[in-house]
């Protein structure tokens, strides 16, 4: 057995982790995983692959999974729980980078950046039109939430500064919040019915699963902007498509996708009234660098049997 620990990790690692675990730990590809090949003593997951009971069950030895990245939706938490291994995840460094891009979406889907990008440097911009390229207002209009956790709150910081009226919908409501920031909380139906601008923030459990379907898009105003911070399949994708090619709702701007990335041919990206991003929330090198210490110092405390600096409630909802 190798003196130092063995960690199988998914690729490719941020240079500041790699850097961070010098010759610490001896690294693994994630297919050590697969069989009893090699003992391995961690795991160190980008949101991805699953890590299932039958996994943990294939690795007796393991002390600890290390997540770079808030969501845990790929742990089944309550299998890792029941062995004894502790899951530590990054939350907290990244919300204001994830709100900052939920906002950089809101205002490009809206005021038509990306769009009208394309147009001023094309051949067919040949002279300003004041009736051309008409866009939402974003100022003083009802921005809604759904999913008012650390990120959450954050957007709603950014929409106060925007003027903008907001509500939200979580699973408890936070009066604490609403009392010091303003907000008001609405039944998801009426979120929906009454938002300008839908917001989704939420952590993707059985419950958020496919929660935007046809039936919620059509609560919409035809004017509204959806964005999507959180994960790709609290969106059902062929119900968003149909709502921007109708006019259901009017844009759209989503850093997720399911599938992620989308298939080169899908209709979604035909579309003028979309944004798109791949996976940007939290990808700022100041983040990247909190995300990678603290990913690093779960890894490292979990591998020496100590608490880990920022674990994962054993009873949150993974479950991939
Ligand atoms: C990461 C994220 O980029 O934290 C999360 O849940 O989605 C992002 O911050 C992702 O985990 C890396 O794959």
């Amino acid at each position: 057995r190798s003196p130092r620990p063995r960690v199988a990790a998914d690729g490719p690692l941020d240079p500041t982790v790699l850097a961070l675990l010098g010759d610490r730990v001896e690294l693994l590809p994630w297919e050590a995983t697969a069989g009893p090949i090699l003992p391995v003593d961690g795991l160190y997951t980008y949101g991805h692959p699953a890590v299932d009971a039958e996994m943990l069950d294939r690795l007796p030895g393991l002390r600890v999974v290390s997540n770079y990245g808030v969501g845990i939706d790929h742990i089944d938490m309550a299998a890792a729980s029941a062995r004894g291994i502790p899951v530590g995840n990054t939350p907290g460094v990244l919300d204001g980078a994830t709100a900052d891009l939920a906002f950089a979406l809101l205002l490009a889907a809206s005021r038509r950046v990306v769009e009208g990008d394309r147009y001023a440097r094309s051949p067919a911009f040949t002279s300003y039109d004041p009736g051309s390229m008409l866009g939402r207002e974003v100022h003083g209009s009802t921005l809604g939430i759904v999913g008012l956790g650390r990120i959450g709150e954050k957007v709603a910081r950014r929409a106060i500064g925007f003027d903008m009226a907001v509500c939200y919908q979580n699973r408890n409501p936070r009066p604490e919040v609403e009392a010091a920031l303003g907000l008001r909380y609405s039944s998801f139906e009426q979120l929906l019915a009454e938002s300008d601008f839908v917001v989704l923030c939420v952590p993707l459990t059985d419950r958020t699963r496919g929660l935007i379907d046809a039936n919620a898009l059509g609560r919409m105003k035809p004017t509204a902007v959806l964005v999507n911070v959180s994960r790709g399949p609290v969106v059902v994708t062929d119900d968003l498509l149909a709502a921007l090619r109708s006019g259901t709702i009017a844009a759209a701007g989503l850093d997720v996708t399911d599938p992620e990335p989308l298939p080169r041919d899908h209709g979604l990206l035909a579309m003028d009234n979309l944004v798109l991003t791949p996976h940007l929330g939290s990808a700022t090198d100041r983040t990247r660098r909190r995300m990678a210490e603290l990913s690093v110092a779960n890894l490292l405390a979990g591998l020496d049997g100590l608490p880990l600096p920022s674990p994962v409630p054993p009873t949150a909802l993974g479950s991939p």
